[in-house]
């Protein structure tokens, strides 16, 4: 059909979790506490009140939710390994029982037919990591690296894709800036010592790995289109800002062009050669895509040098996002003429939706939306290939329902429904029409458009 957007040969397409997310089993095997248990437990930090102690229980269950992701006829899987199930107190050997799971796991998935691809850190650093200062502390970095290299060491002979942060802006700017996530800091923008800790981090790890694998690495990256929220010179230059800041602050430094003068930074915390560690070489570059951003310059002074106005006049998920499919081609196009050939290959490592969706009494979870939501957004990445983008995966987020941090278990992302009081999974229609989705993408009929 001429309609079809058209996919290269060897594309990827996959689902993507995390582990605090999913797993629960907080307390087996040797885990020790994160950030997020801690935080979890603080009361008004959650929305419920929830935690991830139990979640999806995947901790046990992970070999039903392969079988999942094999019904699917997905051709990659992207989870997270929790560092505290490695590193109990984020420093120190390796916790034997802690690798095992994940061995355990990046065989079945290998038996599926499934290329695991693990994120390192999905924000659950180790509590003991955090009592001396978690990411503002410049050791977590060397820290970080180690863990890398146990895990590496490990499963770098399976792991077909590697990715070391997921999202340092949203970890940095929620979790150290705002107080929305764990650890709570409330630094507004002195919360940067922690993102270019990551970055070092980053950096570190990178090197690390090559070590140990010969699969590529990369870093995931949230990313937002930055739209005026007003008409004025000052409105104008507060996009290009922000835009530095959210986007260009965690891309320009890790591809070797140093932090961007138009964001707002004190980089007093940046010693020589940090800028030749965060450049380290990568192979691929993952996008998480959500929705565009719009802000304006602010209307009182003191706070953030930002505000963020709502982005109107398109559909909304159920989580209140606006349903914006055209931002993630003008994204990746964006980063393509930005970058050029500093660029590697990219990877959308999340893209998806939440709904209040609910299993029917014919035991049926019908998700119209979010299959709309997904098609109109697969077509985006379509187009972007077709206007020369070198876009090598797509993983939707998610492939269950899961802990949606600070929302606790109100907002349901998942490709399979997840009754949080027996664990039972329901494939919703979406999870139908990935599959079929994919199926019709291995054959040799899906050629150009
Ligand atoms: C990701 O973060 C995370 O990697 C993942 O763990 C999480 O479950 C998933 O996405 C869903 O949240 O107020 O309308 O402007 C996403 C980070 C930050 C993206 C907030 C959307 C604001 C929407 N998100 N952002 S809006």
């Amino acid at each position: 059909m001429s309609t079809e957007p058209s996919f290269p040969a060897g594309f990827r397409w996959g689902a993507a979790t995390a582990a605090y997310q999913i797993e629960g089993a907080v307390t087996e095997d040797g885990r020790g506490a994160s950030v997020w248990d801690t935080f979890c437990a603080q009361p008004g930090r959650i929305r419920d009140g929830s935690s991830g102690a139990v979640a999806c229980d995947h901790y046990h269950r992970y070999a039903e939710d392969a079988a999942l992701l094999a019904g699917l006829g997905a051709g990659a899987y992207r989870f997270s390994v929790a560092w505290p199930r490695i590193q109990p107190t984020g420093r120190g050997a390796a916790n034997p029982a802690g690798l095992a799971f994940y061995d355990r796991l990046v065989d079945t998935l290998l038996g599926h037919g499934i290329d695991p691809a693990a994120t390192l850190f999905h924000w659950d650093l180790p509590q003991a990591l955090q009592d001396r200062g978690g990411w503002l502390d410049r050791d977590t970095a060397y820290r970080f690296a180690e863990y890398a290299d146990l895990v590496g060491r490990a499963l770098g002979d399976r792991v077909r894709l590697w990715i070391t942060l997921n999202e340092p802006v949203v970890h940095t700017m929620l979790g150290y800036g705002l107080g929305q996530h764990a650890p709570g800091e409330t630094l507004l923008l002195g919360c940067f010592p922690a993102a270019h800790h990551q970055l070092l981090g980053h950096g570190l790890a990178t090197a690390a790995l090559r070590a140990r694998t010969a699969s590529p690495v990369a870093i995931t990256n949230n990313y937002t289109p930055v739209w005026p929220g007003g008409g004025s010179a000052a409105d104008a230059a507060t996009v290009v800002a922000y835009d530095a800041l959210h986007n260009r602050t965690f891309t320009d430094p890790v591809l070797g062009l140093g932090y961007p003068a138009e964001a707002p930074l004190d980089l007093s915390v940046v010693r020589d050669g940090d800028l030749e560690t965060i450049a380290a070489p990568i192979d691929a570059l993952g996008v998480n895509y959500y929705n565009p951003t719009a802000v304006r310059a602010p209307v009182a002074p003191g706070g953030l040098p930002f505000e963020i106005v709502p982005v109107t006049g398109y559909p909304r998920t159920g989580f209140d996002w606006p349903v914006v499919p055209d931002g993630l081609r003008d994204l990746l196009v964006g980063l393509r003429d930005r970058y050029r050939d500093a660029l590697p290959p990219l990877y959308v490592t999340e893209n998806g939706c939440a709904y209040p969706d609910e299993v029917g009494p014919d035991g049926r979870c019908d998700d119209p939306e979010r299959v709309a939501y997904l098609d109109a957004h697969v077509r985006a990445v379509g187009a972007a290939i077709a206007a020369g983008v070198d876009v090598r995966g797509y993983f939707v987020w998610s492939l269950l329902d899961n802990f949606e941090w600070a929302e606790g278990y109100t907002q349901r992302f998942g490709l399979v429904h997840v009754d949080f009081a027996t664990g039972t999974r329901t494939p919703k229609t979406s999870y139908g029409w990935y599959r079929d989705l994919i199926a019709g993408q291995s054959a040799p009929s899906a050629a150009a458009s």
